[in-house]
């Protein structure tokens, strides 16, 4: 069953956030509400500018697997028919031919702190897996400070070389929550690291809008070396020298999730709220995918200023599609562009959810708006959604925060 968003938008979920991995709660190891600042403006949600009905297919979910523990992320090397699943607590799974293998690929829960918001977050394939066997991890340490590290395949292409481990980037945290942690090489061959605010309420250290520091931003980095990384000559800096040579763009409060469509290289960012809106920025190849963007946090929170009735939005580029918390929400959940060719009709459908409701939506981005908004009741997993997943060939997965991936099939 499908049915358009305006509608969808007045059902009330009522689940409760506990553990939220990705959430605007500001706690660190134990649960916590979200905190919530006043604003005095409360505009509607995004509502569909473009009437134009969704395609005429029904969803359904497939469960791949059970039993995972607090799964965060799905993905595969390029070409690779395994399924790869990042457990917060640390351990990289394998699911392979359809079981979960019992070894983990790789078991960092010795190196990753637990709180809320922390664990293993990341998980990138290089490009040239195939023949480097390098892949690429981003966690919170036991300090609580973010992570980078590359390590190889070992002789068992079902098991890493645990001692293999070069770290390429550290960041420190100042608060436990925010630290983003996507991980996704570009359709450039480079690496897109996201880092969140740094966290704390509000971005009290404004490095939202500081293009100096690394935190709020999602970087650009070369790490086809054994070692370290450089900062392409192509960032921002060539532009601004007040940027810091790896960031490709700013105003980011904890951008949990994003991603390039394979098919076009237009850049998906959703980004989590404070405590009032959520929000999805789509940023077109053609105009750059991004890069020097101004996403507006904190002077904005989603399509609203932060904290004011007024704010200065000189500079800032302004989300696609945000939601508010009316109906139980309280994290975005960013998915993928569907690339598959199972469903056919579903090309070029972005999907996302929201960890706390739960639900699944999609839109379809054309001319700059979002389109074909949707909500697939048929695609809720009845719980907390932390991640999707996108197999090499396409194939989009839903993970929950009880253990189950599902893979989204046409009925
Ligand atoms: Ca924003």
């Amino acid at each position: 069953m499908r049915r358009y968003l305006r509608a969808a938008l007045t059902a009330f979920h009522a689940l409760t956030a506990v553990v939220i991995a990705c959430s605007s709660g500001d706690g660190g190891g134990s649960p916590t509400p979200p905190d919530t600042t006043p604003t005095d403006t409360t505009p509607s949600d995004t509502t569909p500018t473009d009437t134009t009905p969704p395609p005429a297919i029904s969803l359904g979910l497939q469960t791949v697997t059970t039993g995972l523990s607090f799964p965060l992320l799905l993905t595969s090397p390029p070409g690779d028919a395994r399924l790869f699943v990042v457990e917060k607590g640390g351990a990289i799974r394998i699911i392979k031919d359809g079981a979960l293998l019992p070894t983990p690929f790789l078991d960092l829960s010795a190196l990753v702190s637990g709180g809320n918001e922390q664990g293993l977050l990341g998980l990138a394939f290089d490009p040239r897996y195939a023949s480097n066997g390098r892949f690429f991890v981003d966690y919170t340490d036991t300090d609580g400070n973010t992570v980078l590290a590359s390590y190889v395949v070992s002789s068992n292409p079902d098991v890493a070389d645990a001692g293999s481990a070069v770290v390429r980037l550290r960041q420190d945290q100042p608060f436990p929550n925010h630290n983003g942690g996507q991980l996704v090489f570009g359709p450039d061959g480079y690496l897109y690291v996201g880092l969140g605010d740094g966290g704390g309420a509000g971005d009290p250290n404004g490095h939202g809008q500081d293009p100096r520091d690394l935190l709020g931003s999602i970087l650009r980095i070369d790490v086809s070396g054994a070692t370290g990384y450089t900062s392409p000559a192509t960032n921002p800096r060539a532009d601004n020298a007040s940027w810091a040579p790896e960031v490709w763009n700013i105003g980011l409060r904890n951008p949990w999730r994003f991603a390039f469509d394979r098919a076009n290289g237009d850049l998906y960012i959703a980004d989590v709220g404070q405590g009032e809106r959520e929000e999805i920025d789509v940023s077109p190849s053609p105009s750059g995918a991004g890069r020097g963007l101004n996403y507006g946090w904190a002077i904005t929170e989603g399509s609203a200023c932060y904290g004011s009735s007024n704010c200065n939005r000189s500079g800032l580029t302004d989300p696609v599609l945000d939601y508010t918390h009316a109906d139980g929400s309280c994290s975005v959940t960013g998915g993928y562009v569907y690339r598959g060719t199972a469903i056919p009709g579903l090309a070029g459908t972005y999907f996302y959810s929201d960890y706390c409701s739960g639900w699944v939506r999609s839109f379809r981005y054309v001319n700059g708006q979002a389109t074909e908004m949707t909500e697939w009741s048929d695609l809720a997993v009845g719980g907390n959604v932390t991640s999707f997943g996108e197999d090499t060939a396409g194939e989009l997965y839903i993970l929950s925060s009880g253990g189950t991936v599902y893979r989204i099939v046409k009925r």
